[in-house]
């Protein structure tokens, strides 16, 4: 067994369970876990994310926060991160709520580092950039100090709850510097990296300047996930130009005296989870579909947070243009958008909305008529049991980001469908989904003439050909959904070599 050096704790981690059941493991791992002291069928599962989610509900928007509370209400333990207050003390006391068999560790941030950390590094850097936006990046050093020093503090109060065989979970572009964070701490469990957003192609990557500390940095994983192919290969693009690791195989590179796997881990939602909410349409959204019903009109539904990679003026646009090109679909067909509030505190998110309400505004001056509205838009976030009887309700899920690591409303959209009249989803090449949703009307969300075609061969599309590709769609969704994921992932960690080969490291 390895042994943990922890600085004092500021809990005690007495009460934490040892056992955890119902880990996911290969044989392969199994056994090879025996070799390496580890042990996936009692180990815990330890997740780190900027935010915790409310493991009691999960009605909130945020795909981390829907894609993984399931998996700590089964199973033994931790899931750590912010407590999302933005006027704390970084370092300060550690909260810790039992939920069920697991526990919730939250930690403090200053309001310097939720302007630094968060809205800084993470927000107004990482995130632009690793959506090819270098439009927006808006580098500052001292973001990137506070963005170290978050890492720093979150590891260090992390280490006191860890035990020996614990599997690390730690997700996205938050936490990159946690793993060699933890090392730095002693600790040496098998540790995981699971990025929810794309990953640039090299060219992109070396625009910022912290580029190679935080390439090194993610080696410090055992694992390092992906939602596509596209992501993992630019990456080892990445290695391949820039880096000392060396390729052992399609996935995996010697770094070091250690080996670190590169691959890629699509996400899936809870897909029948999400289907059994269509059957209970509260009053509001049946009448909404009754009376759509009775006028005739037909719904193209979009779901997504207010944020520029999501590419909605251009979906706006080719809805305009399908009008331009379809005057007889006027008043016949809508199109609702519900984009609720994100990140509003960094400029960039300001500028995306103001040139929606403004499209949106333009667009219904223009078309509108006393009874007919041809764009919705809600503001707000929508309750999740109305997400899905509305996109039930819905003849097109228009989901066109110009840039996302997977998107799970254009999967959710699928799950929701009627299988004997299913409506048929509008997909942009750039979402990860496109690598797996080939049945979808794929489309460039740049090129509004597309995208306005598209939205009409969607709205004309025979029942025999929206049943074919759904019934592909649906297949594929239901089988690869958040549990596949999260099994691919863990038997992948569970089977890394972990702190076997890794030398024994000085406490700092
Ligand atoms: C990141 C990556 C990746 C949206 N509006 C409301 C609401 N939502 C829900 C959706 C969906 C989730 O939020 C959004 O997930 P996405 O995948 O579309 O996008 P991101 O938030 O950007 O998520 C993304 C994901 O992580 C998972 O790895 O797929 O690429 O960017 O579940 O339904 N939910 C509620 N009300 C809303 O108004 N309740």
């Amino acid at each position: 067994m390895t042994q943990l050096s922890s600085p004092p704790s500021p809990v005690p981690p007495s009460d934490i369970p040892s056992a955890l059941a119902g880990t996911a493991a290969t044989p392969d791992a199994s056994a090879h876990l025996e070799e390496t002291g580890g042990d996936a069928e009692t180990g815990r599962l330890v997740i780190v994310s900027n935010r915790v989610a409310n493991l009691r509900s999960t009605g909130q928007a945020g795909g981390l926060a829907v894609g993984l509370a399931e998996t700590l209400k089964e199973r033994d333990g931790i899931w750590f991160g912010w407590n999302g207050a933005p006027d704390g003390v970084t370092g300060g006391e550690v909260q810790v709520e039992r939920v069920g068999p697991a526990e919730q560790v939250t930690v403090p941030l200053s309001p310097k580092d939720v302007a630094g950390y968060y809205l800084g590094y993470a927000n107004s850097v990482l995130w632009p950039l690793f959506h090819y936006r270098l439009d927006l990046v808006d580098y500052r050093p001292a973001f990137y100090e506070s963005y170290q020093r978050v890492n720093e503090t979150f590891a260090r109060q992390l280490a006191p709850f860890l035990k020996d065989d614990d599997l690390i979970w730690v997700h996205d572009y938050h936490l990159i510097p946690l793993a060699r964070c933890l090392r730095k701490a002693g600790c040496r469990q098998r540790i995981g990296f699971f990025l929810h957003i794309p990953f640039p192609p090299p060219d992109i990557l070396v625009a910022s300047p912290n580029h190679a500390e935080l390439v090194e940095a993610l080696l410090d994983y055992d694992v390092i996930g992906f939602q596509t192919q596209a992501d993992a290969v630019n990456l080892k693009a990445y290695l391949a130009e820039r880096s000392p690791a060396v390729q052992l195989d399609d996935t995996r590179f010697r770094v070091g005296t250690r080996t670190v796997t590169i691959d890629r881990f699509p996400i899936g939602i809870d897909a029948k989870g999400f289907a059994a909410m269509t059957r209970e349409a509260d009053d509001e959204v049946q009448i909404d579909l009754m009376r759509r019903q009775v006028l005739g009109r037909r719904q193209i539904i979009g779901v997504d947070r207010l944020d520029y990679s999501k590419g909605l003026p251009e979906r706006l646009k080719a809805f305009d243009r399908l009008m331009a090109q379809h005057p007889e679909l006027e008043k016949s067909v809508t199109y609702l958008q519900v984009a609720p509030p994100t990140r509003e505190k960094v400029g960039a998110y300001g500028d995306i909305r103001a040139e929606l309400e403004a499209l949106v505004g333009a667009i219904n001056g223009r078309l509108a008529d006393f009874n007919w509205t041809p764009i919705r838009y809600i503001h707000r976030s929508v309750d999740r049991a109305k997400l899905a009887p509305l996109m039930r309700g819905s003849q097109v899920g228009f989901v066109t980001p110009l840039r996302d690591g997977m998107n799970l409303v254009a999967k959710e959209y699928v799950a929701a469908q009627d299988p004997a009249d299913p409506g048929v989803l509008v997909l942009s090449r750039f979402a990860g989904a496109a690598e797996e949703m080939h049945e979808a009307l794929l489309v460039n969300p740049y090129d509004i003439d597309e995208m306005a075609r598209t939205l009409y061969q969607a709205l004309t599309m025979p029942l025999a050909e929206r049943r074919r590709r759904h019934e592909a769609l649906l297949d594929h969704v239901m089988r690869h959904d958040a549990r596949a994921w999260q099994e691919a992932f863990l038997a992948a960690l569970s089977g890394a070599t972990g702190s076997a080969a890794r030398p024994q490291q000085a406490p700092s």
